[in-house]
């Protein structure tokens, strides 16, 4: 039992913190042979609550769990690690903008890229506070960092749209695969079943409701997340957290042969996409931190529209953020 990971986790004492620190430190996701250091980083009012999670870890008595750093020093959090999960965010507030939240949260991601200069070389980010692609640009456009080893998450935007296909065909999920969101985690994004596959054969062949798939599935994925909030009065915390585990372990792992997974990562101009822009692609992972965008998925004039959409959503959040950015 030699190997080692550091896990940073931002936003440690918050819900999606809470629904994730206990499976890292099971050995659930890097694998009951890797033990696993949590460095927790939190804004200082709520480092108490963080040691409250501590204890639970403690608690846990995890064979696997190497020790817990807490800290409000990105510097210190960040110091050795071989990945970042930058979940703290501040939520949008009653009345916020966008825009504002955008204002509000992007210079958080100016001094953790920064801080990320202290993680291993091979450090891999994900981005899941919001507004996730656009922090993540900030991110890593503030950090030595190469831009390929960062991400922002629209893992769960796909799983929820897999769920969505699953139920409307009467099958199980897993049947479901090659789902793909394109664009920013917001309800600008392009949930694809043109691409996507039940049982092996095109979603469009299997559902046979084609104005469904074009307009309710859509919208449902597009917005499941004020939904949530509606419902449950908080944001999506377990499931967030499981889908920001779910893309650590398919990083991790070669994705299989004709598969893909959804994540928001740095455009090197795929599908006409402005490059460096932190765009949602179908990605397929090499096992070792490297990936690659799939190339030539046929996209309709519908699709087309969509990715047009979602870009220029992507552009104006840039534009807002632009003197936050370093290159
Ligand atoms: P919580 O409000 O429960 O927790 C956020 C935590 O971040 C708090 O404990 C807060 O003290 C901490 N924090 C704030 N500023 C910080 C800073 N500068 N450094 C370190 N920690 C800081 O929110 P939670 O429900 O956990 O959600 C966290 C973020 O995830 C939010 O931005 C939320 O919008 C975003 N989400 C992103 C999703 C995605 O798919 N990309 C889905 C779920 C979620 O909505």
């Amino acid at each position: 039992m030699s190997k080692l990971v550091k896990v940073a986790v931002t936003g440690a004492a918050g819900q999606i913190g809470y629904a994730m620190l206990f499976r890292l430190a099971s050995g659930e996701i890097f694998g009951h042979d890797t033990r696993v250091a949590l460095h927790l980083l939190e804004i200082t009012p709520a480092l108490k609550s963080l040691e409250g999670v501590v204890m639970e870890l403690e608690d846990c008595a995890f064979p696997l769990l190497e020790n817990v750093v807490i800290s409000d020093n990105a510097n210190v959090a960040f110091e050795g690690i071989n990945w970042a999960l930058l979940v703290g965010a501040k939520p949008r507030g009653k009345g916020m903008e966008r825009s504002d939240l955008i204002r509000e949260n992007g210079p958080i991601f100016v001094g953790q890229g920064q801080a990320l200069n202290k993680a291993a070389k091979d450090v891999q980010i994900l981005v899941v506070g919001n507004p996730a692609n656009t922090n993540c640009l900030i991110a890593a456009s503030n950090s030595d960092v190469p831009r390929e080893q960062f991400a922002a998450m629209t893992r769960l935007d796909e799983n929820r749209a897999a769920a969505q296909l699953a139920k409307k065909a009467g099958v199980a999920v897993n049947q479901v695969s090659n789902v793909t969101i394109w664009g920013n985690h917001s309800t600008t994004q392009y949930p694809d079943a043109e691409n996507a596959k039940i049982n092996g054969k095109p979603v469009y062949e299997v559902i046979t409701d084609h104005d469904w798939l074009k307009g309710n599935f859509i919208s449902v994925v597009q917005k499941r997340g004020a939904t949530v909030i509606e419902a449950r009065g908080l944001s999506s915390a377990a499931s967030a957290a499981n889908a920001a585990l779910a893309h650590v372990k398919s990083m991790n792992s070669k994705t299989a042969e004709g598969q893909w997974f959804s994540g928001a990562f740095s455009s090197d101009g795929s599908y006409g996409i402005d490059h460096g822009l932190v765009f949602s692609f179908p990605v397929v992972s090499h096992g070792d931190g490297s990936y690659h965008i799939v190339q030539d998925l046929p996209l309709s004039d519908f699709a087309k529209q969509k990715l047009v959409v979602t870009a220029e959503e992507l552009r104006q959040e840039k534009a807002v953020v632009q003197n936050l950015l370093k290159k």
